[in-house]
């Protein structure tokens, strides 16, 4: 605690230095940047907070199935430059966005992301950033989900790109540790935020095409017998029984069966039985950190402890790349950049 108080005391004289040192050098005063804060919007939205919970109430308790996409649109939009709201743009005739690109087909909620943005827009016009929206939604799901809260300061600006290409920054679900290692500390997350971050996985459902490989073709036969054989065979059959061939890209299945709605720490359970669904998840056995967390959690004696480790790596993840100040805009239209 005490580190990263002191941590942020000297970011923050660092950038103090950095933003005058960049003053003095040249005159691009129309670029100005600030630090998120808790209380951003005091004065121009009080109760954006209060407002964003309640439409999160309202429509989880509609659509329960929405906390994981929620939570999961926050986490790409983090990761694919910075949390600026670039996942949920819209493609246009010139520009292909994050949206269209292989990682998206799952996404889900964009709807919902624009109801709780025409809310906030009635109460406080053209004020709360999407980026900000997509923060607070994703907290909220978590919260109504059972799970643990964290403090979420505000002030994101909205991005002005997506680009579909972007998207090869999110770790596909064949990664093995090596590369989510990498991906992750490509974004400023270390190997604790990797293991605590996948505990994400306790909420949602996956497509069998995304896992369908390990079952079918682990190695590119494609045969009955091509399988990964880091997966637990018991659970392996029950898959199979549910994701029936390999072209099956409809099919459905819970990541932490029986609690797909519960923010819990069963996820390291399932890990721990070898029955994470993606090889990614199976992949936090073979380096001995992550491992020795998913054993400790599998005990299932410390949930309190993987809620508070889940809130501050949340915390972490939420500031990746932020735009502030005058840098981005505040979107209207949550999938479309404004017109100027
Ligand atoms: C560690 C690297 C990660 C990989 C490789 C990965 C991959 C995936 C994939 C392939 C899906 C299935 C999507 C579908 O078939 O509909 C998924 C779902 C999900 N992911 Fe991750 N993910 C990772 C990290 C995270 C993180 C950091 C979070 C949030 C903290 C997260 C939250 C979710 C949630 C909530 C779902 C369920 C979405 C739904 O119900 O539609 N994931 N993930
Ligand atoms: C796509 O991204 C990769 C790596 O992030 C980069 O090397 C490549 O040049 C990009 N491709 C295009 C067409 O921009
Ligand atoms: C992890 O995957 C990368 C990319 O596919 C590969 O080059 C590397 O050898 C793999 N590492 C291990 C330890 O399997
Ligand atoms: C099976 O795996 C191979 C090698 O990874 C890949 O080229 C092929 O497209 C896969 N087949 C299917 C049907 O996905
Ligand atoms: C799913 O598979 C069907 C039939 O194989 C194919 O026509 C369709 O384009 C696929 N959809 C996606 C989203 O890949
Ligand atoms: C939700 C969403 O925007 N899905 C899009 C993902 O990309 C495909 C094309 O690759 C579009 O058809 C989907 O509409």
């Amino acid at each position: 605690m005490a580190g990263r108080s002191s941590g942020r005391v000297i970011n923050s004289r660092m950038s103090a230095i950095m933003a005058a040192a960049v003053l003095a050098l040249c005159s691009c005063a129309a670029v100005t940047t600030a630090q998120l804060e808790m209380d951003f919007y005091s004065k121009t939205c009080p109760k954006v907070e209060e407002i964003v919970r309640r439409e999160m109430e309202e429509i989880l308790t509609v659509t329960p199935t929405l906390a994981g996409p929620l939570l999961r649109l926050h986490f790409h939009d983090c990761f694919v430059r910075g949390c600026d709201a670039s996942v949920l743009i819209d493609s246009t005739a010139g520009n292909v966005a994050e949206k269209d690109a292989k990682p998206n087909l799952t996404l889900r909620g964009f709807g919902t992301v624009q109801r709780v943005k025409d809310k906030l827009d009635a109460a406080c016009p053209a004020t709360v950033s999407c980026a900000d929206v997509l923060a607070l939604m994703a907290r909220d799901a978590v919260v109504l989900s059972k799970g643990p809260s964290w403090p979420v300061s505000l002030g994101r600006r909205d991005g002005r790109l997506s680009i579909a290409n972007d998207t090869n920054q999110l770790p596909p679900p064949t990664a093995n540790f090596t590369q989510l290692a990498q991906m992750f500390a490509a974004k400023g997350l270390d190997v604790k935020d990797l293991v605590v971050l996948s505990g994400g996985h306790t909420l949602g459902t996956a497509h069998c095409a995304l896992f369908s490989d390990r079952l079918y073709n682990f190695t590119g036969l494609e045969n009955d017998g091509d399988v990964d054989p880091a997966l637990d065979s018991a659970y392996m059959a029950k898959l199979k029984a549910r994701c029936r061939s390999l072209s099956d890209n409809t099919t459905l299945g819970e990541m932490d069966p029986g609690s797909f709605l519960t923010f819990d720490a069963s996820y390291y359970r399932l890990v721990a039985k070898r029955r994470g669904i993606f090889h990614s998840d199976s992949s936090l056995l073979t380096d001995p950190v992550t491992r020795a967390y998913v054993e400790r959690q599998a005990s299932g004696h410390f949930a309190d402890e993987f809620f508070r480790d889940f809130a501050d790596s949340m915390v972490k993840m939420s500031t990746i790349d932020v735009l502030t100040g005058s840098q981005g805009e505040i979107r209207t239209k949550c999938y479309a950049i404004n017109n100027h």
